[in-house]
């Protein structure tokens, strides 16, 4: 039986992870605790918890400002938090930052990865309670043709530096399930869209474009498939995953949600235009096809089946309204946007926690 009293989040000042804090948070079936190990990369920002911050931090809720490469910070957060459930999410995340500059992926993704695993080695070694979970990405398939989706066996066939330093960290954690015993669970999710998503990404970086009307790039001609899934329900299966997945198993997590990018940029014109009172038609002569990325993965699309039948878990949003929604907030949320955007939240960080 697992503990799940104390749970370490990686990355939890970011997209993806902040979302899953309030999701925790909001669960009457969850009353632990959560520790938020985040070292405040251009993409960490802890306003995105301010709420959570405000109504249970030092009871609940405790911030460590710290990076997953430091073995000592890694150590001595595991210990003096008696943590039970590690829920890795910490990552670069961003493919076009990845052909930019690959270093910072390899330390993060590979050798953070490396760092946490040893301390659960170590730290772990006499509990049979506890779980390591690591967030991972379908991206680690490869690329799909027109047809089929990447199941859980499809083998790995990385393309970018991002998706190859993630490929590497899902072998490390593999590995040390078979080697030395390590509880762990993998899952490997699709596109994610959702509130809090930093504006490099597609979808709100399409959305803020046509607030500004401002050319809206399209890589390549536009017709790369990729699969959305809104954020909420990624992390309703990483919760399902935690409380009763089996260890040393993976499960894929997608939205059976294919959209050619060229349509779906089309569609937030659309919904923008109808939210704003705007000609249905009028910001579409913003979309501006650019340079393609290099190795640009043409599709992918997930088999969720194994996640769905075994473990009972399925995605609630549509996609339709969870759009809806997410570029009614990116609407509405113009400070927290211009904040994240200006580099101005940097100095409120070092003020509310870099010098601490
Ligand atoms: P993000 O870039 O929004 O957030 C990453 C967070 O990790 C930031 O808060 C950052 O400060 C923190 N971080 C980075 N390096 C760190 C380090 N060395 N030490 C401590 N903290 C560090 O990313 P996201 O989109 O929320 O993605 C989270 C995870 O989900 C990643 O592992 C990513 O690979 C995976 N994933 C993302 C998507 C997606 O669509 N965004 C899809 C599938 C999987
Ligand atoms: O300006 C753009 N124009 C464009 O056409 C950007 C930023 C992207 N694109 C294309 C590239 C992709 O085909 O849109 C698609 C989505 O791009 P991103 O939002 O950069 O996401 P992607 O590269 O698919 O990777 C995302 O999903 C898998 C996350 O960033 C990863 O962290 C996750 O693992």
């Amino acid at each position: 039986m697992r503990s799940l009293k104390n749970i370490l989040v990686t990355g939890g000042a970011g997209f993806i992870g902040s979302n899953f804090i309030r999701y925790t948070f909001n669960r009457t079936d969850f009353d632990g605790g959560v520790v938020n190990m985040d070292c405040l990369t251009y993409a960490g920002n802890p306003e995105n918890l301010a709420d959570i911050e405000s109504e249970h931090s030092g009871t609940r809720y405790f911030f460590e400002h710290g990076n997953i490469t430091d073995r000592d910070a890694v150590r001595s957060v595991m210990k003096r938090y008696e943590i039970d459930t590690v829920v890795h999410f910490a990552a670069e995340s961003h493919v076009d930052r990845s052909i930019e500059g690959p270093k910072n992926f390899i330390s993060t993704n590979i050798i953070g990865t490396f760092t946490l695993l040893e301390a659960v080695r170590e730290i772990w070694k006499e509990r049979e309670d506890v779980l390591f979970h690591h967030i991972s990405t379908d991206e680690v398939y490869g690329s799909l043709g027109d047809t089929g989706k990447f199941c859980e066996h499809t083998p790995y066939d990385p393309r970018s530096p991002y998706s190859a330093s993630k490929a590497s960290s899902d072998h490390l954690v593999m590995a040390y399930y078979h080697t030395y015993g390590v509880p762990v669970t993998i899952s490997n999710c699709s596109n994610n869209y959702g509130p809090y998503q930093f504006p490099e990404k597609l979808i709100p970086l399409i959305i803020l474009n046509i607030k500004e009307e401002k050319a809206l790039p399209v890589y390549g001609d536009g017709r790369n498939v990729r699969d959305w899934l809104h954020v909420d329900d990624h992390n309703s299966a990483v919760w399902m995953i935690i409380n009763k997945g089996v260890e040393g198993e993976t499960y894929n997590i997608g939205g059976e949600n294919e959209w050619e990018n060229i349509r779906l940029v089309r569609v937030i014109c659309e919904k923008a235009a109808a939210i704003m009172g705007r000609d249905r038609d009028c910001f579409k002569e913003l979309i501006t096809f650019v340079k393609d990325r290099p190795g640009h993965d043409l599709r992918y699309a997930i088999d969720c089946s194994k996640i769905k039948q075994e473990l009972g878990w399925v995605q609630e949003y549509d996609f339709d309204t969870g759009l809806d929604r997410t570029i009614e907030w990116y609407m509405e949320n113009g400070a927290w946007i211009d904040r994240v955007r200006s580099g101005e939240y940097r100095a409120w960080i070092e003020k509310n926690y870099i010098s601490r």
